[in-house]
């Protein structure tokens, strides 16, 4: 059987270590990519169009796809065009009750302050491609930026002999203002600092594989980023309600991503462990993917884990902040109420992670590696900038005045304090 049943409090400090301390596996990576963001950064298209023919074996015509996506919508069959606009929708309606308003009030007689909140102008979204070519990524991460309002989207992925119509149309329905046809490091450092075809962009965000997760890191700084996100990861909180076979398809689809994906189930019932682990066995054996399932069944980050009580699995999920967390157990509202670091959390034995990976409406791209400890998923909020402003009225400022001026002279700035004490002298001389 792959999975072993562990118990949380038998866990050893390695075992815990590799749950808890999961991090992105960019580092054999860094120093390559640093060399080719650099060359991107130096020499535009030509470093581009050369990393694409090293990398992506593809010697690539324009490198701006943006009518072939257009086109790829208007010929894919009806249902994926249908499938693909209903997704849309939903994550539209989602993320367009996500929009802040700007507002400004008076806090006390005279002193009126006020939050407003203003798009970016220019952001890319990279969209994997290859033969993890995710159509469903480029709605999550197209779609956000279009309801917060951001001018110019543009987007990138990866070249191929033959792209993937679908991932094309997606691209084309959730709204890109252009497309290129550029994958990799190449790709986010095209992004980062413009070359004579690719837009420079202000913000970088979505998912790629270990070069486009270093990049991002290396980019980091002279352009913003949404956060380096790994393989994809989820704990399922199970009591003795939950149906063991519904828990390990939990499992076995987000293992089907990546070799390196990681799983979890804990439960406080120890025969719902044992046949989770059971259920896990045989449906990996009966699905496609089989391969890249059970190598990442067999990660140090994954697991069958009995927990002494439900408290028990709570703390062990909080601990691990994992990207995504279904919950299926009695009252799960209670549960719920409990959790503070989890990337997105699925209620109930009707809820699969799939249909927040696809539809529903709720994004995707969301933190792993435990970055939902201090971090949400992609949001309106990843595309915008906030501003505050304020106004004072004569009495709002005379009201303020001695403390502004008494800390001022505290941190010896005394023109500060002159700047308040000029306004007020007025007053002292017209009363
Ligand atoms: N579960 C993935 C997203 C995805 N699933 C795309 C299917 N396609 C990371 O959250
Ligand atoms: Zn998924």
């Amino acid at each position: 059987m792959t999975m072993d049943v562990a118990a949380v409090a038998d866990l050893g400090p390695d075992d815990r270590a590799a749950f808890f301390e999961r991090d992105a596996g960019i580092e054999s990576v860094r120093g390559d990519v640093r060399e080719i963001v650099e060359r991107v950064r130096k020499e535009g298209d030509v470093a581009v169009r050369e990393f694409t023919s090293d990398f992506d074996g593809v010697e690539v015509g324009n490198l701006e796809i943006t009518d072939e996506c257009e086109r790829a919508y208007d010929e894919i069959d009806d249902e994926t065009r249908d499938a693909i606009e209903t997704a849309a929708a939903n994550v539209r309606e989602f993320h367009e009750a996500q929009l802040p308003e700007d507002w400004q009030r008076e806090f006390d007689t005279g002193r009126e302050l006020g939050r407003r909140f203003r798009p970016l102008e220019r952001v890319g979204v990279y969209v994997p491609g290859g033969s993890a070519a995710y159509p469903s990524s480029a709605i999550m991460g197209v779609v956000p930026a279009v309801v917060a309002g951001v001018d110019h989207v543009s987007v990138v992925t990866p070249p191929a002999d033959e792209l993937n119509p679908v991932t094309l149309a997606a691209i084309h329905a959730a709204g890109a203002d252009a497309v290129f046809s550029v994958g990799g490091a190449q790709a986010i450092a095209g992004l980062a600092y413009g070359t004579e075809t690719i837009t420079r962009v202000q913000k970088i965000v979505g998912p790629g594989n270990k070069w486009v997760t270093a990049a991002k890191a290396i980019v980091r700084g002279d352009v913003e980023i949404d956060f380096l996100a790994g393989p994809s990861e989820v704990v399922v909180v199970a009591d003795e309600t939950a149906d063991p076979e519904i828990v390990a398809a939990e499992l076995v689809a987000q293992a089907e991503h990546d070799p390196n994906a990681s799983v979890v189930a804990v439960t406080d019932d120890e025969p719902t462990a044992d046949a989770v682990a059971a259920a896990v066995d045989e449906q990996a054996g009966d699905r496609e993917r089989e391969d890249v399932i059970r190598a990442a069944l067999e990660n140090d980050a994954s697991g069958v884990l009995r927990a002494r009580s439900i408290s028990e699995a709570i703390l062990f999920t909080e601990a691990y902040a994992p990207e995504h967390l279904s919950i299926i157990a009695e009252d799960d509202d209670s549960l719920l109420a409990r959790i503070d670091s989890a990337g997105s959390v699925f209620l109930g034995p009707n809820t699969p992670v799939a249909a927040g990976d696809y539809a529903s409406g709720t994004n995707h791209i969301l933190p792993t590696n435990g970055g939902a400890r201090v971090a949400g998923g992609l949001s309106v909020e990843t595309f915008l900038r906030s501003t505050t402003v304020q106004r004072l009225s004569r009495d709002g400022l005379a009201e303020l005045g001695e403390t502004i001026t008494t800390l001022a002279e505290a941190e010896g700035l005394e023109a500060h304090a002159e700047s308040v004490r000029t306004r007020l002298a007025d007053d002292e001389d017209g009363q």
